[in-house]
C-alpha cells in the first residue's frame, strides 16, 4: 500500500516537472478615478489589454474606474501596502508621502507640457522615480495631465480676483500654501465631492485641467474657466514595488512595456481630447478666459517657493535642476 501511494507521488511529481514550473497567474487590480469618456479611463482599459497580451495571461489587471476603491490619498496608501496593486495616480496627492514628488507641485516649475516631461525623463524625474519606488509606489510610466487652471463663477484675471474665494485643491500643503499666498481660503477635498460642493456653494472654486473639469460636471455648476496654467502636474502608472520586484524579469519587462504603450496612447488621446472637452464646456457655455499678465500670480508665489525651500532645503538641488532644464 505505501508502496503504491508512493509510487503515484512519484509520478506526480514527474509530470508536473514535465509541465515545467507553475506560475500562479498574478491577479491585479487597478485603481483609477476616471469615469468612462476620460482618457484615462481608455488608457487604463488600454494597459490591461497590454498586460494580457505581453504577459500571455501570467499577469491580469482588472481596472476600477470612477474612484470605487477609495479616494486617491488612500488608495494610494493601498498601492503602498499592496491591498491595491497598481493605479494610475497623480503625482500631487503623493507629494505628501514622497517629498521629492512634490518638485512638480511647486506652481509655476515648468513652462509647459513638454518641459515638464523633459525634467522627468532627466535626472530629476529619475531621482523622483527612484524616490517613489523606494516608498513603495513604483512609476513605471509617466502620464499626461495637462495644466491646471481655476474655474469659480466669475472669471480670475489677476490674484485680486481670487481674494476671499474659497477654493478646493487636493490633498497637499503646497497647494493650500499657493491659494493662501493668492489670498484664497483652500480646502482640500477628495476629487468625488468637488461637484457637490460646487453646486451647495460649500467652495467657491477649485482648480483642474479641461478633460476632469468636463468629465465629472463641475462644468455643469460653475460659469468660468481661466487660463491661470499655475500647475502642470504629471501623472504615472504606479504599481506596488514589492509585486512587481517579485516578478520574473521577462514578466517585468512585458509589464513595463505596457504601460509605456499604454502612456504613449493616452498622451496622444489626451492631446485630442482635451481640444474637445475645452470645445465641449464651451459650448455648454462656460466662458473660457486668458489671462494677459500671469506676472503678479508668479510673484505672489514667491512666498510659497521660500517657505517650502527655508523648511526643505534638501529640495533647492531639485528644483534648481528642472529650473534650468530647457
Ligand atoms: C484630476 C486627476 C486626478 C485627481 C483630480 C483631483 O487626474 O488624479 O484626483 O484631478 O483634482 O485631474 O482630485
Amino acid at each position: 500500500m505505501l508502496q503504491k501511494i508512493s509510487k503515484v507521488l512519484v509520478g506526480a511529481a514527474v509530470a508536473a516537472a514535465l509541465i515545467g514550473p507553475v506560475h500562479a497567474a498574478e491577479n491585479w487590480r487597478a485603481w483609477n478615478i476616471h469615469n468612462d469618456g476620460h482618457p484615462n479611463t481608455a488608457a487604463m482599459d488600454k494597459f490591461s489589454e497590454l498586460v494580457d497580451k505581453a504577459t500571455g495571461g501570467e499577469v491580469t489587471v482588472e481596472v476600477f474606474h470612477g474612484g470605487v476603491l477609495g479616494s486617491q490619498p488612500d488608495a494610494l496608501e493601498q498601492v503602498r501596502l499592496g491591498a491595491i496593486e497598481i493605479g494610475n495616480f497623480n503625482l500631487g496627492p503623493i507629494g505628501p508621502m514622497v517629498k521629492e514628488a512634490n518638485l512638480v507641485s511647486l506652481p509655476f516649475i515648468f513652462k509647459s507640457v513638454p518641459h515638464m516631461f523633459r525634467v522627468l525623463e532627466g535626472e530629476a524625474g529619475q531621482t523622483i522615480a527612484d524616490a517613489m519606488a523606494e516608498a513603495g509606489v513604483k512609476p513605471l510610466a509617466w502620464v499626461d495631465a495637462g495644466a491646471r487652471s481655476f474655474y469659480s463663477q466669475k472669471p480670475i484675471n489677476a490674484p485680486a480676483d481670487v481674494e476671499g474665494l474659497k477654493i478646493r485643491v487636493m490633498n497637499n500643503d503646497l497647494y493650500t500654501s499657493m491659494i493662501s499666498a493668492l489670498g484664497g481660503n483652500p480646502s482640500p477635498m477628495a476629487f468625488a465631492e468637488v461637484q457637490q460642493a460646487l453646486k451647495t456653494g460649500v467652495v467657491d472654486g477649485a482648480e483642474n485641467n479641461f478633460p476632469s473639469f468636463k468629465n465629472v460636471g463641475h462644468y455643469e455648476v460653475t460659469t468660468h474657466y481661466s487660463l491661470s496654467e499655475h500647475l502642470i502636474i504629471p501623472e504615472c502608472i504606479c504599481v506596488n514595488t514589492a509585486k512587481f520586484d517579485a516578478l520574473s524579469a521577462d514578466m517585468q519587462a512585458a509589464v513595463r512595456g505596457a504601460a509605456e504603450e499604454a502612456a504613449l496612447f493616452q498622451r496622444e488621446l489626451w492631446a485630442v481630447q482635451s481640444e474637445q472637452a475645452r470645445k465641449d464646456v464651451e459650448a455648454a457655455g462656460i466662458a473660457v478666459n486668458e489671462i494677459a499678465d500671469k506676472g503678479p500670480f508668479q510673484d505672489a508665489m514667491k512666498q510659497v517657493y521660500d517657505e517650502y525651500l527655508a523648511a526643505n532645503p534638501d529640495m533647492a538641488g531639485l528644483v534648481e535642476m528642472a529650473q534650468k532644464t530647457e
